[in-house]
């Protein structure tokens, strides 16, 4: 089957490159398990290596319960960060370069010290550099933004680009922080970043048991994007969108055609 997986790697790959929607790979292959989908995202990342990009680090998806019910899955996914999907801070985010992008407003840590397995939330806050406000840029590669989990996790998990705000020291409580999602001045959504499994560490905890599972850790420099804490926003050209995180300060953007 490996040489099935890699082709559908490079179908998503290219899905990605070229910002043209895909059927979902359940279509033809029903019987996918979460497993095929985490080698299917670990091929088609693979390619981008080739391609010279390098690792930045992790995201975690689904972590709240809005962004289960706004896809219609349960369960929480990770995906993989490259540093061409780093974007300028203040800066802007060409449409056309994606499928169907929505932002969404996260809460970033920076990880200083390894970290895998089984860990404790007070090991994993140890394993923090520092703590940043972040929006991470959602794109299904699949049409109509629909898809089944192992549709969803070879796809990356949705990641396609993210923004970090400045990065501030590992201590600051961000148990219950009050987020909100605006476009052009508007507030279009609103909510807690305890929505992200209740506290945003559970995310790094999970992202160490996860990533264990499967052979990977956090390492030193890595980001980890702890997971959405309202449903996210559909990009359309001209917005200005910006997420504020209460006590960690603001990211914004503009979106252009
Ligand atoms: O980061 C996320 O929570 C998204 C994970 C994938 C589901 C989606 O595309 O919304
Ligand atoms: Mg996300």
């Amino acid at each position: 089957m490996s040489a099935g997986l890699a082709a559908l790697a490079a179908r998503l790959d290219e899905a990605a490159r070229t910002a043209t929607a895909t059927a979902q790979l359940i279509e033809t292959h029903p019987d996918l398990t979460t497993e095929d989908a985490y080698a299917i995202q670990r091929l088609s990342i693979q390619r981008r290596w080739q391609r010279g990009e390098t690792r930045a680090g992790f995201k975690m998806g689904l972590t709240s319960r809005a962004k289960m019910q706004q896809v219609g899955v349960s369960e929480v996914t990770w995906g993989r960060l490259t540093n061409a999907m780093r974007q300028q801070e203040g800066g802007s985010l060409r449409r056309s370069a994606f499928v169907h992008p929505r932002a969404e407003p996260e809460i970033a840590y920076i990880i200083g010290k390894p970290l895998a397995g089984e860990v404790s939330a007070v090991e994993a806050m140890r394993a923090v550099e520092a703590v940043a406000p972040a929006m991470e840029i959602i794109d299904s590669r699949y049409a109509n933004f629909k898809f089944s989990l192992p549709d969803v996790i070879a796809d990356n998990s949705s990641s396609s680009a993210f923004f970090i705000g400045s990065w501030v020291r590992p201590e600051t409580d961000v148990a219950n922080l009050g987020i909100v999602l605006e476009v052009d001045g508007r507030a279009v959504e609103i909510g807690s970043s305890a929505a992200i499994l209740g506290h945003p560490v559970r995310a790094l905890v999970a992202a160490a048991r996860l990533l264990g599972r499967a052979g990977e850790s956090l390492m030193p420099g890595d980001i980890l994007l702890a997971g959405a804490a309202t449903a996210a926003h559909a990009l359309r050209p001209g917005e200005h969108i910006r997420a504020a995180i209460q006590n960690l300060g603001a990211v914004s953007f503009t979106v252009e055609a």
